[in-house]
């Protein structure tokens, strides 16, 4: 397992595994234009390579798709033709198959707290959810940073 790495300047990095858990700088793969703040790897359009989701400073979560060899397709207008947008500051993003449909979904938690679920309609497209913590937001009081998704109970 490989890893990437946001910057401050909105560059997306690859670091590359030798299988023994030591790691090589390989390049930048994906500019996402102003600071890259969260990211989360998964096979978001289902096609069997690993696609990934970053969040930017203005709290728009554009998605990469992977054409299988480790590059990247950058795309924008990911909520059902348009950006999927916290508001600002996108930070924690984390994927899993929320809804159970085989599909992977990602959460977004930004600047105010505030942490909302996209639900894939299969292809990569995504449908934004707002108060998903039993009919209210899931909010954290104040910045929503690292975000991590697994079957905790
Ligand atoms: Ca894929
Ligand atoms: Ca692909
Ligand atoms: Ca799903
Ligand atoms: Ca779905």
């Amino acid at each position: 397992m490989d890893f990437v790495s946001g910057d401050g300047v909105g560059e997306i990095e690859l670091f590359l595994n030798d299988g023994t858990g030591s790691f090589t700088y390989d390049k930048v793969i994906a500019d996402v234009g102003n600071t890259a703040y969260g990211l989360a790897a998964a096979d978001f359009d289902g096609d069997g390579d690993m696609d990934f989701v970053s969040g930017n400073f203005d709290g728009e979560i554009e998605l990469f798709l992977n054409d299988g060899t480790g590059s990247f397709t950058h795309q924008t207008n990911i909520c059902s033709g348009s950006p999927c947008d916290v508001g600002q500051f996108a930070y924690g993003l984390a994927a899993a198959d929320f809804d159970g449909d085989g599909d992977m979904d990602f959460v977004a938690g930004n600047g105010g707290g505030i942490i909302d679920l996209f639900l894939n309609n299969g292809t990569g497209s995504f449908t934004h959810q707002t108060n998903i913590c039993s009919g209210s937001p899931c909010d954290v009081g104040n910045t929503a940073y690292g975000l991590a998704a697994a079957d905790f109970a």
